[in-house]
Parts: C-alpha cells; structure tokens; sequence
C-alpha cells in the first residue's frame, strides 16, 4: 500500500532524477536544478557568472583605495587567502557637524560605518557582531551572494541577537559600487545610521584609474533641538541632511590636484528622501548605475545626478578647473541645518515697532526674516544647547548660509600634499567684484541707484 505522503516524496525523487543531468553549481555551495545558461548568454554580474578564483586583492597593486571622506575603510586581514572582516554594530556618540552630537547606532564606532573595499574575485569573510539593544542582520546591497547570505532578517537568515556574532561569507564576482546596511527593524536601524559603502575594484583593469577615488553617502535625519536621539518614525520633515553622517560646515572638503581623473561614488541610503546632487565648476560623465558599469557610449555626460534612495551613482571627470567648488544636493531644504518650517512668512512685512513692543514682553525678542532668512544664521545667535539651527560657515568671501548636505571640492595647482589646502586664491580678474561707476556708465549708459 502507498500512502500519500509516501507517493508525493516518491514522486519528488523521481522528479530530481530526471533533472539529473541539468544540475549545474552556478552559485557557490548551492546545487540549481535545470538547464544551465549557455556560455554566451552568461551575462557579467549576474549570478551565472564563474569567476576563477584569485588571490587576494592587493591596493596599490590592484586599485587605488577609495577615501571617504569624514569616514574610514574598514580593515581587514588574510586568513588562508580569504579576506577577513569584522563588523560590530554598536550605539555611537555622533558629531553631526561641530555644535550637534546625538546618540546614533553604526559600525565600529562611527557613522555611517566603515567602507568595506576589496577587489573582484576576492573571497570574503565579515563577521557581524551585535552590540545593540535588539535583533539586527547585515544586507549587502548589489552585492551578488548566495540568498543565505543576504541578510533580509527572517528571510535569508536568522536574525542577529544582541551578543551574538553571525559570519558572512562569499565570492566577490562582480565590481563597482554598492553599499551594506541593516535588514532588520529596518526603519528604526536605517534612521538611527546603520549603513556604508561596499566598494567592489575591478580585478583586470583596463582604461585609465582615477587618481583620487571618493566615497560619499547620503541620508537624512530629525533630531529635534534640545534632543539627542535621531527619530526613526519621521517621514517627511528631516532637518539634518548629511554627506557621510556630516552636515555642512562638518563635511570635509575633497580635495584634488590640477589634472587628476576624479570618481565620486554617491550612495543613498537615506529613509525617504531622493537627492539631486550638483557640482559646480566641471561636467562630469555617469560610469555607473548601481555598480553596473555604464558603456562609454551611453555614459551620460552633466552636472547633477539624482541619487534616489537604494540607489548609487558614480561619476568620473578630469579635475582642470582650479578653484573652490561647491558640491551639494539641490534640494534648497536639503542644505539647511535644523531648519524649522513653522514660521510665518515675513518677507516684505513691514513690522514697524514690533520689536520694540514685544521686548517688552519676551527679553531679547528681534522680529526675523522680513528681507529673506540668509543672516539668521551669520548673526551668531544664542541657540539651544546642542544644536545647530541655521548655522553656515565663514567663507574666504564672507558667510557661507548653507549647511546640511553641502560640500567642497577644491582642485590646485601644485599641491604638495591633499590635506585641506585652504581657501582659493582668485586670480587677478577672475573674482566678481562691485562694479565701479565709471565701467557701469561706460557700458550700461546709467549708475543704477543703490536704494538699500
Ligand atoms: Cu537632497
């Protein structure tokens, strides 16, 4: 007699004999029944393509490291030809920018965490150890992998208790740009900081390397003023935005030599928000979509690429033009630093004795914003403890009013070395200046009146 449960565990085993012969090891450690690809339809990248295996790859000699700027790359050693890292996600006393700290969650004692490098064909090992106060997972995002190693809490793995260390590991059979962050209570990890990048080199080269190779992640945060927790349940009204886990003016500047070949890796990882990223000054070409690399023919050549949350982008130009040059999401809100938006509009009220009559009432009272907002933050007011609303920085040509996710990319001739090498120095004739009377008769006909 032949039960069902006996007739459906036959009829499975039947099933796989049959499909014997088209079992093929496409991914390591795990078997794949049915028709393998053909060669030609192997497509790089994906999961059907083998590489051989490599040994380690080595920087200098296979790639010029990535530089992240206000971060670090993470350090790893050999261990019988396998890379070996360690991740240990922690609570991280965070400096914002000079003036905002808050209690964050990160790796290695930093926010974001560290950049994980390596080199195509590299076999890795990251070992992730939780220090928090609930479950976590690591998802290593574009990164081809096993599913059992992907890091979706619940889905791919168990999760990660508090104490516990998991370990990763995987082949690297693809290259460019991707990033690594937490798969578990997403919204809360992902909002506290929870993330970095994951830079993949390529291991045979050809073209060109760039000379200086940088990282920069995106993401947006509410700290209240007065509070020193990020909250994770915000949606929409973010008042820090960073580079790297820093608001302007805490984002270091990137700093390149006349004539050097530039990448800039963006990643985006913020909980909500898309960030259209300009650069001044140069025109750059996007070489890649999400690691993917782009073909040079289609690589799409301007100025400002938009880095929607999940997503990264990387762009290549020549640095040779020198100067100071602003670098920043164009959102306006987005390069603001704890900018409240429950204020009345006051541009063009004329306020008469207002201050005069509400000082009476509140000490220190001074009616804001009827010519525009710029010096709210020039004028040095006493703010909360702890908080940075407003604030810019001293530029070489006098405030800057801008902060959140705003930077500077300085390009010099002759530079000794990449530390920050200053402010520019304009050349004779190439800074605007206030225009004289006698030029403005010669060529406007008039001296337009000055009635400010
Ligand atoms: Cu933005």
């Amino acid at each position: 007699m032949i039960t069902r449960r006996k007739f459906f565990s036959n009829a499975a085993v039947a099933a796989s004999a049959a499909a014997l012969s088209g079992i093929t090891r496409s991914v390591q450690g795990a078997e794949t029944v049915g028709e393998p690809p053909k060669t030609s339809e192997k497509v790089e990248g994906s999961a059907q393509f083998e590489h051989k295996d490599y040994p380690p790859g080595e920087p200098g000699r296979d790639y010029t490291p990535v530089i992240t700027p206000n971060g670090s790359t993470l350090p790893y050693r050999v261990v019988e030809g396998v890379k070996v890292y360690h991740l240990i996600a922690e609570e991280v006393d965070h400096e914002f920018a000079p003036g905002l700290r808050a209690h964050c969650w990160g790796f290695n004692g930093q926010v974001h965490g560290p950049t994980i490098e390596a080199v195509e064909g590299d076999r890795v090992r990251i070992y992730v150890t939780n220090r928090l106060p609930e479950d976590t997972s690591v998802h290593w995002h574009g990164v081809i992998v096993p599913a059992g190693m992907d890091g979706v809490a619940g889905l791919s793995q168990k999760t990660i208790g508090p104490g516990e260390t998991y370990k990763y590991e995987f082949r690297l059979r693809q290259y460019g740009t991707y990033m690594y962050h937490s798969h578990s209570d997403e919204m809360t990890q992902i909002a506290l900081g929870m993330m970095g990048m994951f830079i993949i080199h390529p291991r045979n080269h050809t073209g060109p390397r760039a000379d200086r190779d940088f990282a920069l992640m995106s993401s947006e945060w509410r700290i209240d003023v007065g509070t020193m927790r990020p909250v994770p349940t915000e949606m929409t009204d973010f008042n820090i935005l960073t580079f790297n886990g820093r608001a302007f003016p805490g984002t270091a500047p990137l700093v390149a030599k006349y004539g050097d070949r530039v990448r800039i890796r963006f990643g985006n990882l913020g909980p909500m928000e898309h960030h259209p990223i300009h650069l001044h000054g140069n025109t750059w070409k996007i070489t890649e979509t999400d690691g993917s690399q782009v073909p040079e023919l289609a690589q799409s050549p301007g100025n400002t690429v938009l880095v929607a949350v999940g997503q990264t982008r990387a762009v290549e130009f020549v640095a040779d033009n020198p100067g100071d040059w602003a670098m920043h999401c164009h959102m306006t809100h987005h390069t603001m630093n704890q900018m409240g938006h429950n204020t009345p509009n006051l541009i063009g009220v004329r306020t008469g004795d207002l201050n005069r009559r509400a000082s009476k009432i509140l000490e220190g009272y001074m009616t804001m914003g009827e010519s525009g907002m710029a010096d709210m933050g020039e004028m040095g007011m006493k703010v909360p403890h702890n908080s940075i609303p407003m604030v810019g920085a001293q530029g070489k040509h006098g405030y800057i009013d801008m902060g959140g996710m705003f930077t500077i990319l300085k390009v010099r001739e002759n530079l000794a070395s990449y530390d920050d090498p200053g402010w520019y120095e304009n050349p004779p004739g190439t800074l605007a200046t206030l225009a004289g009377n006698e030029e403005l008769q010669r060529d406007l006909g008039k001296i337009p009146q000055r009635d400010r």
